[in-house]
């Protein structure tokens, strides 16, 4: 058997505003638009996804928190309603979705031999969080591939940024050795925002794009410094430099997102792709891709 491989990582920002201005059957909301330097990089790299042949997507999500370890979706199906807790009115999800459960299992016992604590979901009501369905939606609208959904473990909170370096770093290790020996492609996916100060009463028009723009000029600066790092294939670089980054712009890499991906793809020392960058409710949001081909990589933006 061939051994698998990651064939792209996604930095995918998840903001259910995305999925509220895209107006899918799927998401009860009604919008007049919104946000497009955004949809319209996720559109194109949706696209690219389409032309690359993989198996399975791995994504990430800061918005499925646990306190004991790291938790993998671990049933075939899951089948529901999501409900953003904070945007009701923007996003209610009805989701159908499949999952890859002999790879997650693989990750699981491959993290759990290397002494992270580990669980499988196995509650066939457990409702899916709307970074997983926002990101996985953006990026595979037609839900053609199995995913596999990993929790983010409160290390930031419970120790500090730096732990959570050493941990996810870690996860992501284990994850990659999981997907050698399963002979699978893999797509990963870090589902975040970049800085994450955010405005905290919501426009009487969510979409009235006269009054998005970022939070304040600070956040910016951070943001572009990131992507600038990113575009240069500093990837060790901005892990490095990610506790003072998170704690500077309460950025929503605490969830260890881009830590676990970079940390699975051996740190790339090639450029990221650019998608666009684009403020949703005051946060900065970069959508990036990390392509290990070199014939395929491409400069986007
Ligand atoms: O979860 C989010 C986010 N990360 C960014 C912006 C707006 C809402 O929700
Ligand atoms: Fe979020």
């Amino acid at each position: 058997m061939a051994k698998g491989e990651i064939v792209a990582g996604c930095l995918a920002p998840h903001p259910p505003h995305l999925v509220y201005a895209d107006n899918p059957e799927q998401n009860e909301a009604y919008s007049e638009g919104g946000w497009e330097t955004l949809r319209w990089g996720y559109q194109r790299l949706a696209r690219k996804l389409k032309d690359i042949e993989y198996d399975v997507i791995v994504i990430f999500t800061p918005h499925w928190q646990t306190y004991i370890g790291t938790h993998f979706l671990g049933l075939p199906r899951f089948k529901s309603k999501s409900v953003d807790p904070i945007f009701p009115n923007l996003f209610r999800y009805n989701y159908d979705l499949t999952v890859d459960v002999e790879l997650a299992e693989s990750m699981r016992d491959v993290a759990s031999d290397s002494g992270l604590i580990t669980k499988m979901m196995t509650n066939p009501d457990f409702r899916v969080d709307y970074g997983t369905i926002t990101s996985c939606h953006l990026l595979n609208p037609s839900w053609d591939k199995p995913i596999v959904t990993i929790s983010s473990c409160r290390n930031t909170h419970y120790y500090s940024p730096e732990v959570m370096v050493e941990q996810a770093s870690a996860l992501g290790h284990a994850c990659a050795k999981a997907i050698e020996e399963s002979g699978k492609r893999v797509v990963l996916v870090a589902s975040h925002s970049l800085s994450h100060r955010h405005f905290v009463t919501e426009a009487p028009l969510p979409e009235d794009m006269s009054l998005e723009h970022i939070y304040n000029h600070s956040q910016y600066v951070w943001d572009m410094k990131i992507v600038e790092m990113m575009r240069e294939g500093k990837s060790r670089e901005v892990i490095d430099i990610m506790p003072e980054f998170t704690e500077q712009t309460m950025a929503e890499t605490e969830g260890g997102g881009l830590i676990w991906m970079m940390a699975a793809m051996g740190f790339p020392e090639y450029s990221a792709e650019i998608y666009g960058y684009q403020s949703v409710i005051g946060t900065g949001n970069v959508i990036a891709c990390w392509d290990p081909n070199d014939e395929t990589r491409e400069y986007v933006l």
